[in-house]
């Protein structure tokens, strides 16, 4: 199942390794058919080439919208060599067999990431490529199909040993032309949703692309790997590691989940994530401030985590950073001194972004369940007007701090609940199942948070509150007023809300209502 190449068609966008490629070809005797541009790459190097145009005695017209669309290339390319009525056909209408099909598609996903007008973005739509390229890998049994440069060395490779090519390296170029066929589409379908403002998951599921493979998955009995989505949205999928060993899935989504949540805040913040949650955040005036302040807030937790900053990462917090063992470290940028202090430490990764995401930028998340997926448009939400509902309105400073509170409630398991004085977290309760545990766990962990600090007491003395969703019963706030809650963030909509509204007006606590709840689960 060795089969000679005789002749090939090259026609790509990326002209990355063709020159290489066709030399190997035409050393192994194969006849090089190929499109305007790319006949011009190969002449320019030498090569002997055969303009498609001459070869079909047909033009490529309307700017090369079509040049490849043409029976002496499709009926080439389909031909079943197998089938005697298919060799004569080919023969009666003067159809020769093309053995090779090279072909990377018109950069409509760049075209779009660079923020191009419609009118560029659509000429970016390729059709004759992907006609191309779903012709050759239905064919593969007598064709092989190539769709990236990555790919031409093993071809180069089996050209020069074995003569040509086998079914099974066919079969599997096949696999992979059809997975770029569909990211191609899918990437064309989200620019069409994207513009019509209902997001399909199509681009999800169907339209990732493999990063890497990933070691292992949550954990090492299971597969993994990573796929972008190529929208291009600053986060990990953006990143570039600067150094430090390749990152897990369960570095990967906490790292996520902590540089989703830094983005929430316009000043200087550090937010220290462990298993997805948050157990520190803190905004101040710089960065190291602010980690001293992340820090305090669990520092048994933040042991092994994972940080995320939203300003360049400068020394002085690197320094502080270093103390403790950090898994990770994502920043859109790092000074070279900052480099430098991390650099000491070989097992840490630091990942740079370039840029901060957008908080109230439109995405779709997917969630597979059994037999099928949930897909929702991402809580890119953020409350507007806060109701006071209390008799006490809160005082600017307490306003301030239940701001910070709810936003990262946001990205706390539900149930979530948190406190926050001057800035910075002092007790976050997550992911129970209950809200006055979330509540009661969160105060008793700033109790040791504040013994570790060697303060009196708890460190929510004084402090605001927040929670993802409102109050179902009195208990959890009674909890949060025990803590020393001064003021309270919460959507509000219980059927008891005037049970909690009248127990906060006992207490001489501040309450708001955001109307909007922040689940994450
Ligand atoms: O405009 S097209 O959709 N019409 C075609 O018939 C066609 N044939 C190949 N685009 C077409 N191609 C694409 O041209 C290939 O997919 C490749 O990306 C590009 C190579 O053009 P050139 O060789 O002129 O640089």
């Amino acid at each position: 199942d060795i089969l000679p190449i005789r002749r090939a068609l090259l026609s790509v966008s990326d002209k990355t390794g063709l020159v290489e490629l066709a030399k190997a070809l035409a050393a192994h005797g194969a006849e090089l058919l190929s499109t305007g541009g790319s006949a011009k790459a190969l002449r320019d190097a030498g090569l002997t080439v055969i303009e498609v145009s001459d070869h079909t005695g047909f033009p490529e017209i309307l700017d090369g919208r079509v040049k490849t669309l043409v029976p002496q290339i499709h009926g080439g390319i389909l031909g079943r060599r197998d089938l005697p009525e298919h060799v004569a056909q080919m023969d009666q209408h003067s159809i020769a067999p093309i053995d090779l099909v090279c072909v990377n598609l018109y950069p409509f996903e760049a075209t779009v990431a660079s923020g191009a007008d419609v009118a560029d973005c659509i000429e970016k739509i390729d059709i004759g490529g992907p006609a191309l390229i779903r012709a050759a890998a239905k064919n593969h049994p007598h064709v092989a199909i190539l769709t990236d440069p990555t790919q031409y060395q093993a071809l180069i490779d089996s050209v020069k040993t074995l003569r040509g090519t086998t079914l099974a390296d066919r079969r599997s170029w096949a696999g992979t032309a059809y997975a770029r066929t569909a990211t191609y589409d899918a990437a064309i379908t989200a620019w069409f949703s994207a513009e019509r403002g209902d997001l399909l998951p199509v681009r999800m599921v169907v339209g990732g692309t493999r990063a890497e493979a990933l070691r292992y998955g949550e954990n090492p009995h299971q597969k993994a790997a990573f796929y972008t989505d190529g929208s291009g949205r600053p986060g990990i999928a953006t990143a570039t590691q600067i150094q430090g060993k390749a990152l897990s899935y369960n570095n990967l989504n906490d790292t996520d989940a902590a540089f989703e949540a830094v983005a929430e805040f316009e000043h200087p913040a550090v937010v220290i994530v462990k298993h997805a949650n948050p157990c520190g955040v803190a905004t101040a005036a710089d960065l190291e401030t602010a980690w001293d302040l992340a820090l305090r807030c669990d520092p048994v937790s933040a042991f092994g985590g994972i940080v995320a900053v939203n300003r360049t990462l400068d020394e002085a917090a690197a320094l502080r950073i270093v103390k403790i063992f950090t898994e990770v470290i994502v920043a859109p940028d790092a000074t070279d001194a900052a480099r430098l202090v991390l650099a000491a430490k070989k097992n840490l990764r630091l990942l740079l972004t370039g840029a901060m995401p957008d908080p109230s930028a439109p995405a779709v998340q997917i969630k597979s369940v059994a037999g099928g997926f949930l897909a929702q448009t991402r809580d890119n939400g953020s409350p507007g007007d806060l109701k006071v509902v209390t008799r006490r309105a809160p005082t600017d400073a307490e306003l301030a701090d239940l701001i910070i509170a709810f936003r990262v409630a946001k990205h706390v398991k539900s149930n979530a609940i948190v406190y926050v004085k001057d800035g910075a977290t002092v007790g976050v309760g997550a992911g129970q199942m209950s809200r006055v545990d979330s509540a009661r766990i969160a105060a008793s962990k700033s109790a040791e948070a504040a013994k570790a600090a060697g303060l009196e007491g708890r460190l929510t003395e004084g402090s605001v509150v927040a929670s993802d969703a409102f109050f179902p019963f009195v208990d959890g706030l009674e909890i949060a007023i025990e803590a020393g809650a001064t003021a309270v963030i919460q959507p509000g909509g219980s059927i008891r809300d005037a049970e909690i509204i009248a127990a906060a007006d006992k207490a001489g606590v501040a309450m708001v209502f955001t109307g909007m709840r922040h689940f994450r689960h």
